[in-house]
């Protein structure tokens, strides 16, 4: 049990304060980018391709240019003049900025429309006559490596077919020697769809070159800011914008789930657009425009899982083909083509394991974006918790048993996975029973009996997940060769108050509470004292921003060291003040007081107050630190997810009975907006589980391009969400925590899936890909009935 070293109003860990932002945001004073408004700012909106795959014959401007308002259409021709048609993906791939002479997925920008207001750029972008000549587009990954497929990338060198790259880790021969040998083996291709990050917020951006003083100041819905200032410079450096001459403000987010890592090609262009007329441009993108021009997921896995025929997991492997679409855009560390896709070995301790990677080009949007998931591990996670289900129900064990059977042990951590993860600590067992007892599972199963003996589909779904959340260690972790460190900066000011600047940004995580509550609990200056910043280039410290749930691992971190630093130094001023020898002061949360004498103390906001007033000769003033901090390794929270579902014959109707979600992160900074932050990623959970997935049709249209079609769950559709949690401290973060955000994302799609399935078994219905529909469930239940 954590327990709270800080009274309330202080408010330092442990402590459910409510979240300082809230009174901005629930008053509807939040700031966001399209509220920018700038002298003389223009307006622009994208001409995009209706067809998949297709040349450019023309690109007639004239009609668009002849409306009043009407500015300008650029397009890749004119960009290209600049060397700013390409620009480098965060894999190092190459993306259009706009075309020159072909488009590669439906809705692909064609060309951009800059007018004196939003409604008159729509007018320019409909009136500008864009002839194609469509081409046969590959939407089916398998068909992209046939060998007459066409060949998507002859612009890149040495690109003979539609093949980007393999990956492997792991042991193949001795994976596949083990699989062969084992008295049971389980197999499973299973497809997470393609889905797409529906934040509240689109994506958008204010770009405002001033000639003058040849600044660029960037107004942009970006989770990593200062990353995105460098790679501009670096793609655009050639033209001027220098790397201090960029100033990128992250203003509020409303919703960032990943995709707001990635530069679009929008920005680019508005930026240019600035660049080139000298004024403000605003881009806001549409709700379809966002919806159809980046995805997550996206990974069809050939799964294999070995044991003996009493259920000890002995062998894993994986097969993955993966749908990139036409450029490598994936938001990945450099080094980890397939993110940390390597964690698919799960909570389970066994020797052998292999898994393995290709990529694919095809004529779709472009992405592979982290989508409330550290990199890939939604997927890893799926793959393994679906097999370990499977598993059990073809020995017939209870997935449960089955689970602690095969769990790493508490005493095993560090543990060293098969695919050369250093798993930092856990209690799978306890928090797995803890799950049980929550749900009543006992209860369950004897209910589950009853029914299926009445002919009723029950079904009882469990994941027990561990997560790689953190990124990430400098020797290994870079985007573009950035190491993924983070920062943390604080000035405590005269009077006691103090201000905190972080590498990250928060998009609703709640960063202006919970930083705060770090230092509270660090200085033991309330957290109402302390004012945080983050988003701005031009005042934040280096950091490679929000995603991945970093922020606590890595700027977190940082905060907390930083504040060390200046609990060092304040010990040496109060030494100072109290006239007594450095090695006699001893500290307790807020203040500074003298060994075996504590009536004599000092209290923080007196040594700060000293920093500038009274600080001892020779020593340099004021109260500040900074600390950039390089993890030692990441954090690995897991949880327990326990789902109970009843599916109605007839109809294939779909009702989850009970959903309870026991998380371990270590010591939790703020319960109530972890209990927030599991609640929101539950729900975005049961999304690709049950709803969500985008459908394409054989020419590479998108079917289900508006929200009337692609169903994004509501409160209406979600379940109670029944929170709880264990600790297991990480050993290596100076508080003890893990990140948690995505854990609820991807822990519960397998929860489902495998309760409805568990409901479906008696009919000999065994797997199901998700999003799992009631039409797909039908459709499975006529095919069983036929068979039987
Ligand atoms: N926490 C606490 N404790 C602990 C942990 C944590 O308290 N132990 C808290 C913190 O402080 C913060 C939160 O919680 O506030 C979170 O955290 P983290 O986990 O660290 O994370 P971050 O980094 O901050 O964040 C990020 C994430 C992600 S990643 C995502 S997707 C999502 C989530 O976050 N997004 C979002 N959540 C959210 N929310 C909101 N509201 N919004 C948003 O947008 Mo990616 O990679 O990007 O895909």
């Amino acid at each position: 049990m954590f327990k709270c070293k800080t009274s309330p109003e202080v408010g330092g860990m442990g402590h459910s304060v409510k979240r300082k932002e809230d009174a901005r945001f629930l008053h509807g004073k939040g700031k966001y980018t399209d509220d920018v408004k700038l002298p003389g700012m223009l307006h622009m909106v994208i001409v995009r391709s209706p067809y998949a795959y297709a040349k450019i014959l023309s690109i007639n401007k004239e009609k668009a240019l002849a409306i009043d308002g009407v500015l300008a259409v650029i397009t890749g021709e004119d960009l290209a003049q600049y060397n700013l048609h390409w620009m480098p993906t965060l894999l190092s791939d190459s993306q259009m900025v706009l075309p020159t002479d072909t488009v590669m997925h439906q809705s692909q920008e064609v060309c951009a429309v800059i007018a004196t207001d939003r409604y008159i750029a729509v007018d320019g972008a409909e009136a500008v006559d864009v002839q194609y000549e469509p081409m046969k587009a590959i939407v089916n990954p398998f068909k992209a490596l046939d060998e007459d497929a066409p060949l998507l990338r002859p612009d890149k060198e040495g690109q003979k077919d539609n093949h980007i790259y393999h990956w492997e880790r792991g042991e193949r021969e001795k994976t596949d020697a083990a699989i062969a040998a084992a008295d049971v083996v389980v197999k499973e291709r299973i497809h997470l769809p393609r889905i797409h990050v529906a934040s509240i917020e689109t994506c958008g951006v204010v770009a405002s070159y001033d000639k003058d003083t040849e600044k660029m100041l960037i107004y942009l819905t970006s989770q990593a800011p200062h990353a995105i200032r460098t790679i501009l410079a670096l793609v655009a450096g050639h033209v001027g914008l220098s790397e201090e001459k960029i100033r990128i403000i992250a203003p509020d987010i409303g919703g960032g789930f990943g995709g707001k890592v990635p530069v679009y090609p929008g920005y680019v262009i508005a930026i240019a657009a600035s660049f080139l007329i000298g004024k403000p441009v605003k881009w806001i993108e549409d709700r379809s425009e966002n919806l159809v021009n980046g995805f997550a997921r996206d990974y069809h896995m050939d799964c294999e899982l070995a044991a003996t025929k009493d259920g000890k997991i002995q062998a894993f492997k994986v097969s993955t083909l993966a749908d990139h679409g036409y450029t490598d855009s994936s938001a990945n560390p450099s080094k980890y083509p397939t993110g940390m896709f390597s964690i698919c070995t799960g909570s389970y301790d066994y020797e052998h394991a292999f898994a393995e990677l290709d990529a694919v080009y095809t004529n779709k949007a472009p992405g592979g974006v982290a989508y409330r998931c550290s990199f890939r591990v939604t997927e890893a996670v799926h793959a393994i918790e679906r097999m370990v289900d499977k598993l059990a129900a073809e020995i017939g064990k209870d997935p449960a048993q089955l689970r602690f059977e095969n769990f790493i042990k508490k005493e095993d951590f560090p543990y060293a996975s098969p695919l050369g993860w250093s798993y930092d600590s856990g209690d799978y067992k306890q928090t797995l029973e803890k799950a049980m007892d929550m749900i009543g599972y006992a209860d369950y199963k004897k209910e589950q009996a009853e029914k299926r003996a009445q002919g009723k589909l029950m079904g009882i779904g469990i994941c027990t997940f561990t997560e790689v959340v953190g990124a990430g260690p400098s020797k290994d972790f870079d985007i573009l060769g950035i190491k993924m460190f983070d920062s943390a900066e604080i000035r405590v000011h005269p009077t006691g108050k103090a201000l905190a600047r972080f590498g990250t940004k928060s998009q609703g995580q709640g960063h202006e509470t919970t930083y705060a509550q770090i230092l509270a609990e660090e200085l033991g200056i309330p957290y109402t004292d302390i004012e945080i910043d983050e988003g701005d280039t031009d005042t934040a410290p280096y950091g490679l921003g929000t995603y991945a749930s970093r922020s606590t691992p890595t700027a977190g971190a940082a905060a907390a060291i930083a504040a060390r630093k200046l609990r060092d130094k304040g010990k040496k001023i109060a030494a100072h003040l109290l006239e007594v020898s450095e090695e006699d002061i001893e500290w307790e949360v807020g203040k500074y007081f003298v060994k075996g004498a504590p009536e004599k103390s000092k209290t923080i906001q007196d040594v700060a107050f000293a920093a500038y007033t009274n600080f001892p000769e020779g020593m340099e003033p004021g109260f500040e630190a900074t600390h950039y901090y390089d993890p030692p390794n990441l954090t690995f929270p897991n949880g327990a997810y326990i789902c109970v579902v009843e599916v109605e014959e007839e109809t294939g109707a779909i009702d989850v009975k009970r959903f309870v979600a026991i998380d371990d992160c270590g010591n939790i900074i703020n319960p109530m907006i972890v209990e927030g932050q599991i609640h929101g990623g539950l729900t975005q959970g049961i999304a690709p589980a049950m709803y969500e997935g985008i459908v394409y049709d054989d020419e590479g249209n998108v079917l289900n391009g508006t929200l009337m079609d692609y169903l994004v769950p509501t409160a209406v559709e979600s379940p109670h969400w029944e929170t709880g949690h264990t600790i297991t401290p990480s050993p290596h973060h100076p508080l003890g925590a893990k990140g948690v955000a995505e854990s609820p994302t991807v822990g519960a799609p397998p929860a489902i899936a495998n309760a409805i399935i568990d409901a479906l078994y008696p009919l000999g219905i065994k797997h199901l890909d998700i999003p799992i529909t009631p039409d797909k469930v039908w459709d499975a239940i006529q095919v069983a009935k036929a068979k039987a």
